[in-house]
């Protein structure tokens, strides 16, 4: 039996145009790197997004209308840096609602839950790990209304129509009154953009190349790192980011697990990654298309990102 990261590889890489997922970047190596790209000054999504929940807590809670006591699910709690600022707030306001934190890592969840039991021992947390969907649903039940985190940008990351569906299945798994707050990264001077992703570091490239190193060892390939590029590139009309890994030589390589060879032509491409910047009516516009209601866009006070409030 092959698993479906053996599946996608395998799809991908005997397609016409070649591709691979930017969901796989993520191993504890691609998670580490990651960590690296939001530590450097050109990745603005990170400083922004905490500007944002740093200084308008009250604004973004005020707009909820909530009354009474509520809950906070955060779609991907990661390591949480972000909404510690928003729980933060809201705790030294004795403000009465219930933090569940969902992630696919057990280990972000413990260490999250760790960190924020010692800083904000009242808080009442209840971590989960597992599949959003089914946590969502049971979440459904809950006799208080809830607010959604899905911050960090990570829509950027979905195509048009994947976006809606994904969007979609949030929205089904709401209930009248729930509302969403999702990071959404914004159109600007496209030299901003292109410094954040085709960083001079080369930390975005070893983010991409990283993936080439997963399949080599988890599904017994033989790719030659060096023999590799990465290049990336935003067209400010439509918004996207793509980002490519470049065979730099013609070149076969060997996937054990696939049993099968797989050969790259003199500057052959493989799409990794699009990470989509949207204008606000484009935001709104796909608010409505996932059957949501936009409220408020709460931006930085560049206006690079924004955290948008639908209900
Ligand atoms: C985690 C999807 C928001 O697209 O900006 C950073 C990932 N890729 N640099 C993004 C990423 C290259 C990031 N997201």
């Amino acid at each position: 039996m092959i698993d479906t990261f053996a599946q996608d590889v395998l799809n991908g890489l005997t397609a016409n145009n070649k591709y691979l997922s930017s969901k796989y970047f993520y191993d504890d190596n691609g998670s580490r790197i990651f960590q690296e790209i939001m530590n450097m000054p050109e990745y603005y999504p990170t400083n922004a997004e905490f500007e944002i929940l740093s200084m308008q807590s009250k604004q973004i809670i005020e707009a909820l209308k909530f009354i009474g006591p509520f809950n906070i699910v955060e779609l991907g709690a990661g390591d949480g840096f972000k909404t510690f600022k928003l729980l933060e707030y809201l705790v030294s306001n004795n403000v009465d609602f219930h933090y569940i934190p969902i992630d696919i890592s057990q280990e972000a969840i413990d260490m999250l839950s760790t960190r924020l039991k010692k800083k904000l021992p009242s808080l009442k947390i209840h971590p989960k790990v597992g599949d959003y969907f089914k946590i969502l649903k049971e979440n459904r039940k809950s006799d208080y209304p809830s607010l959604l985190l899905f911050l960090g940008g990570n829509i950027g990351n979905y195509k048009k129509e994947e976006a809606i569906d994904l969007l979609g299945l949030i929205h089904k798994n709401m209930k009248i009154g729930d509302k969403l707050l999702i990071g959404v990264d914004l159109k600007k001077n496209p030299i901003i953009i292109h410094n954040a992703y085709y960083d001079k570091h080369g930390i975005t490239k070893r983010f991409n190349l990283n993936l080439l190193l997963r399949i080599n060892r988890e599904l017994g390939a033989d790719f030659k790192i060096d023999d590799f590029d990465f290049y990336c590139h935003y067209n400010p009309i439509t918004g996207d980011v793509k980002s490519y890994i470049i065979s730099l030589t013609k070149q076969t390589v060997y996937i054990k697990t696939l049993d099968k060879h797989i050969t790259f032509d003199y500057n052959e491409l493989i799409w990794t990654e699009l990470s989509k910047k949207y204008s606000p009516d484009e935001i709104s516009n796909l608010a409505k298309a996932s059957h949501f209601k936009p409220i408020t866009n709460f931006l930085d006070c560049k206006h690079y990102f924004a955290d948008s409030l639908w209900e």
